[in-house]
Parts: C-alpha cells; sequence; structure tokens
C-alpha cells in the first residue's frame, strides 16, 4: 500500500514520516519498513557490509555473541555511513545484556531520568521490595546515564559529572568496533533508553561529544522498534528500518550527525532471547580481555540467566518493553580529558558551533526531549 502525506505548510520531511509511524488510527503501512529479519527491504536499495578483516575474537563468546564469521551486516544507499548488524547475539547473550540495563546499569553512581523525582540507589531491588512488582515506579524508569553523564538542559559533558564506564560494556563496543576496522574506540558515555509501548523519542542529532568522527553503537533489545533515520537536516526524508531484538545500529561518517527517532515501538515478532540455546553454559575460553578485570564474574553472570527462574523478572519485563544501549566514545583519541588543553580548538568549534545556533535556530537540534506517553 502506498502511504500518502498530507503536508501541513510549515512541517518538514521528518516531522511528516515521524507522524505517520506514529499514528495508530489509522494504522501506518509497514510495505516501507526495512527489515532485516524478513529481508524486506521496501524502496531502501542495501548492501553487504564486509568487514575489513575478518579475525576471530574468542571474546566473543565470554560476551553472548556469535563467531564473528556469522554476522550479516548491512549499509544503505541512502544513508551512507549507517551500518546495521543482524542480532549477533546469542540467546544467552540477549539475557545478559537485558538483566545488565535493567539490574546494574540502572544503580548509583548511574544517573536516572528519576533522580528528580526521588533518592533510589538500586531501582531494580526497590521494584521488588514489597515481595511483588511495583509496576508503577518500574515503569517510571526511561532513561539512564553511564560513564560521562549526558546534559539534558546544556547538553554538555562535564570532568564533574562522570562516573565509570561499565567494563563489559566497554568491552562489548571494542569487540565490534574491531570488526568494523575501528582500531581506536573507547565507549565513554552511554544513554540506556527503557520504551513501553506507545513510547517515542523525538527527531534529534546526537553531537555532544568532542570526537564526531568515532562511530556511535545502537543496541536493541526486546520488542521492535520503527527506527527513522534521514540526513544532516529535516527536510531529508528519512528511512524508516525495524530494530529488532540484538539488532546493532552503527552511526558513522555521514550518518553520525544523521538526524534520527523512534516514532513507534512494535511487538516483537520472535523471542530471541528465549529460544533454546539459551540452556548452553559458557566456560573460559582465555581470551584476551581489554577492560574486563574479573572474568570469572562475567562467566558466572553469563550462566546464571540459564536459570529460567532467576530470568524470569526480567523476560516479564522485556515482554512488554524495549531497551537500547547507545554508546559513544566523547574525547579524541589521545585526549586524556575535557581539560586537555591541547584540545581547547574543539571546545572554540563548539563554542562557534553554539553561537551559529543562536543566530540560526534550526541548527540547534539536539532537542532529545522525550515525548513518552505511556
Ligand atoms: O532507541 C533508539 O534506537 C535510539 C536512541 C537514541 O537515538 C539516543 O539515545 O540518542
Amino acid at each position: 500500500m502506498e502511504r500518502t502525506f498530507i503536508k501541513p505548510e510549515n512541517e518538514n520531511s521528518f516531522m511528516q514520516v515521524f507522524k505517520y509511524y506514529k499514528c495508530n488510527k489509522p494504522k501506518p503501512s509497514l510495505d516501507n519498513v526495512l527489515s532485516l529479519e524478513n529481508k524486506i527491504f521496501g524502496k531502501n536499495q542495501i548492501g553487504l557490509y564486509s568487514a575489513p578483516t575478518l579475525i576471530e575474537d574468542l571474546r566473543t563468546e565470554l560476551l553472548g555473541l556469535t563467531n564473528v564469521k556469522e554476522w550479516k551486516a548491512y549499509t544503505l544507499l541512502r544513508h551512507p555511513g549507517l551500518i546495521l548488524i543482524k542480532n549477533p547475539f546469542t540467546s544467552l547473550g540477549q539475557r545478559y545484556w537485558i538483566r545488565k540495563c535493567l539490574e546494574q546499569y540502572s544503580k548509583k553512581p548511574n544517573k536516572t531520568n528519576i533522580d528528580t523525582e526521588m533518592v533510589l540507589n538500586d531501582w531494580w531491588k526497590e521494584c521488588f521490595k514489597s515481595g511483588h512488582c511495583n509496576s508503577k515506579l518500574q515503569n517510571k524508569l526511561r532513561w539512564t546515564t553511564l560513564g560521562y553523564h549526558h546534559n539534558w538542559d546544556t547538553k554538555v559533558y562535564t570532568e564533574d559529572n562522570k562516573s565509570l564506564f561499565p567494563e563489559d560494556l566497554a568491552e562489548l563496543c571494542d569487540c565490534i568496533s574491531k570488526y568494523l576496522g575501528y582500531q581506536n574506540f573507547r565507549a565513554e558515555a552511554a544513554i540506556v533508553n527503557y520504551y513501553h509501548i506507545g513510547s517515542t523519542l523525538s527527531a534529534h542529532t546526537d553531537h555532544s561529544e568532542v570526537n564526531l568522527e568515532a562511530p556511535l553503537f545502537s543496541f536493541s533489545f526486546g520488542q521492535s522498534a520503527i527506527f527513522l533515520i534521514g540526513g544532516p537536516d529535516k527536510n531529508f526524508e528519512p528511512s524508516a528500518i525495524m530494530l529488532n531484538s540484538g539488532d546493532v545500529a552503527v552511526m558513522s561518517k555521514e550518518a553520525r550527525l544523521s538526524y534520527h527517532a523512534v516514532p513507534k515501538i512494535v511487538s516483537a515478532l520472535s523471542q530471541p532471547w528465549s529460544n533454546g540455546e539459551s540452556d548452553k553454559e559458557i566456560c573460559d575460553n582465555m581470551a584476551n580481555l581489554k577492560y574486563i578485570t574479573d572474568r570469572q564474574q562475567l562467566i558466572l553472570d553469563m550462566n546464571r540467566n540459564i536459570d529460567n527462574k532467576e530470568w524470569n523478572l526480567f523476560k516479564n519485563y522485556i515482554q512488554e518493553s524495549r531497551i537500547n544501549m547507545n554508546v559513544r566514545q566523547v574525547l579524541h583519541e589521545h585526549q586524556k580529558s575535557l581539560l586537555d588543553v591541547k584540545f581547547f580548538k574543539s571546545y572554540f568549534n563548539c563554542f562557534l558551533f553554539i553561537l551559529n545556533s543562536i543566530s540560526n535556530p534550526s541548527i540547534l537540534t539536539k532537542n532529545i526531549s522525550f515525548v513518552f506517553q505511556s
């Protein structure tokens, strides 16, 4: 079915497409939504991404990933720099990362949207304090920030607003970035987004990082999302992509600064966190780990999710929700901190950008305001 848009006078292409997919009555046609799972490419011209060197990385097994030789990655002609890796996770791996986002990354010292309302050191534990699930509290969590904390008001990272970046997530990003040929990517900041049916994320670009040449890694788990990616301004008509559980979207090169948004969460057609292989234990394979200091703990944390009783609470959450881990490098390769004077030039550029934005507000676009409606 062809989609029809009625374009109000002052509406840009991005907004029209966003509204089209957000709408529930009538429901949008999904004919033009690219889906790697169903091999539906709509009107998108896609290419196979060939990894520069396919060297086996033993870390994959410990991080809940399949062998790199099995990974399938795609590029889109309309969006140079966007790479989509079709779910490279094992079922047990999906369980591990979903659980991490819920049980660990939501804890202090990480920051969450709930902080402005109440002080909670351990949101997940608090949700089950009374012996049953406090679903009102559970649904309150919308985001947590890790490493350099994203400042939602100023959009500027600072040295006095950061905590340790999780070792396991840094290792995961290192593994994937090496596969893509990036030798020096360092995960330094992340936003973990928690979506429910009805949640949306409005159009924005991510440009707070000093280093905008490094790629951005976006991991999706749980229910699916219609993800829109456009170009450098909102007049570029965005493409719609169905992101399913386990899919990794990498925004690099031109796509790093492209507008993107999530107009709709849709029920997943399959549950890759619950298929048969989640009962296979992983064992130490002596892989060289770059960031993880306690490999035995990692193996223990991975294998404990085989037990369906342990996994059950997390399963209940993810049956209704989507989690997105959005990971960035903040600093330049040799930069040690934001206070590193050698990199003053970057700040100066940033200052110029802000000045520019004041005279031309349309480029002040990091309006990552959440339009969640549950
Ligand atoms: O949820 C997603 O897929 C995108 C999230 C995002 O764009 C962000 O956190 O900046």
